[in-house]
């Protein structure tokens, strides 16, 4: 069993990470922390606890809220969309809620978490690294205790995703959000997979793959990623700021089966302040990170569409 612990900041493709972590045959979910980023926190904690209950095979896990604080906080509209997932009738068929919440806050949680086990747990981290850098900073020996990391942040690429007054456009949203939690970690020891926009703009959500699901929707998993899905926009004429890509569930995938992408040493630093901060920048003797740099779109969708569809369990 490969122990995992997630974070993540409630976003559709964070959820339907979740999902597909739960689904996976050699994974052990030991713990859950939702990061208030690209959501808000009370409805992405319950959708979290829901999908647990409906997918997790009754497996024990704690769902932690984090009270951490953005540098530069998302726009509302993507936020409102865990509101809607969390409402989804699939998900609320059964009530109360059985999956408990966490009584500490994520950084502690995580903490604790690390404190408890007795192998290396590997972190997968769909939002920004704060939670992550702040525990770091309270309990330093925690690193030991972690394998490898595997966040969906940042990009080298001269475009990154945000677009907001008083940036130049080159970061990508989750380590915009926290630029000094980004170079934090990078101080750390800990080995970093990073999936960044170089590999996550090559799987934005079609209406084909959509309606490939949409065909299975008698399979509950199947069913689940369609409605999920429904809620944000695809890319059909042209990209704009708000077409959504698989970029978490990417990185659940990447994690789950390494070989559907490849990866490449890369060194590099962070800008922490300004009109780029949050822009990854290639540097020598930098912290060295394995950049997933390249995915095949149809391994990856078979892939995960297979991991959603009940019937293989
Ligand atoms: O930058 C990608 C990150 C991922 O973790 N998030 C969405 C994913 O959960 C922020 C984001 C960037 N563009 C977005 C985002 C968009 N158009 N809609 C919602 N979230
Ligand atoms: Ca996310």
């Amino acid at each position: 069993m490969r122990k995992v612990y997630l974070n993540h900041d409630g976003g559709v493709d964070d959820l339907v990470a979740l999902f597909l972590l739960l689904q996976m045959e050699d994974v052990e979910v030991t713990g859950v922390g939702v990061t208030p980023a690209d959501c808000y926190v009370e409805p992405a904690v319950s959708a979290s606890r829901k999908i647990i209950d409906k997918f997790g095979e009754k497996q024990k896990i704690e769902v932690a809220s984090s009270n951490s604080r953005a540098k530069n906080p998302f726009p509302k509209e993507w936020r409102m969309h865990a509101f809607t997932v969390d409402a989804l009738p699939i998900l609320n068929e059964y009530q109360p809620i059985q999956t408990p919440q966490a009584e500490t806050f994520a950084h502690d949680h995580l903490i604790q978490v690390l404190q408890e086990a007795k192998e290396k747990i590997d972190l997968v981290f769909l939002g920004p690294l704060t939670d992550l850098a702040r525990a770091l900073q309270k309990q330093p020996e925690i690193e030991a205790k972690i394998g490898e990391l595997y966040w969906m942040g940042g990009t080298f690429l001269d475009k990154g995703n945000v677009e907001e007054p008083e940036h130049d456009g080159s970061a990508e949203w989750n380590a915009f959000w926290d630029p000094e939690a980004v170079a934090s970690v990078w101080r750390s020891n800990i080995p970093i997979n990073l999936v960044a926009l170089e590999s996550t703009n090559k799987v934005p959500l079609t209406n084909e793959i959509r309606n490939q699901w949409a065909k299975k929707r008698a399979d509950e998993g199947l069913d689940f990623l369609g409605q999920a899905y429904a809620v944000v926009p695809p890319l059909v004429h042209f990209q704009t700021n708000s077409t959504y890509f698989l970029w978490d569930v990417l990185t659940a995938a990447v994690f789950g089966n390494d070989s559907l992408v490849e990866k490449k040493a890369v060194s590099s630093t962070v800008v922490e302040q300004g009109l780029s901060q949050g822009k990854l920048v290639e540097q020598a003797n930098g912290r060295e990170v394995a950049l997933v740099y390249s995915v095949d779109r149809e391994p990856f969708f078979e892939y995960i569409t297979s991991l959603a569809n009940q019937k293989n369990k």
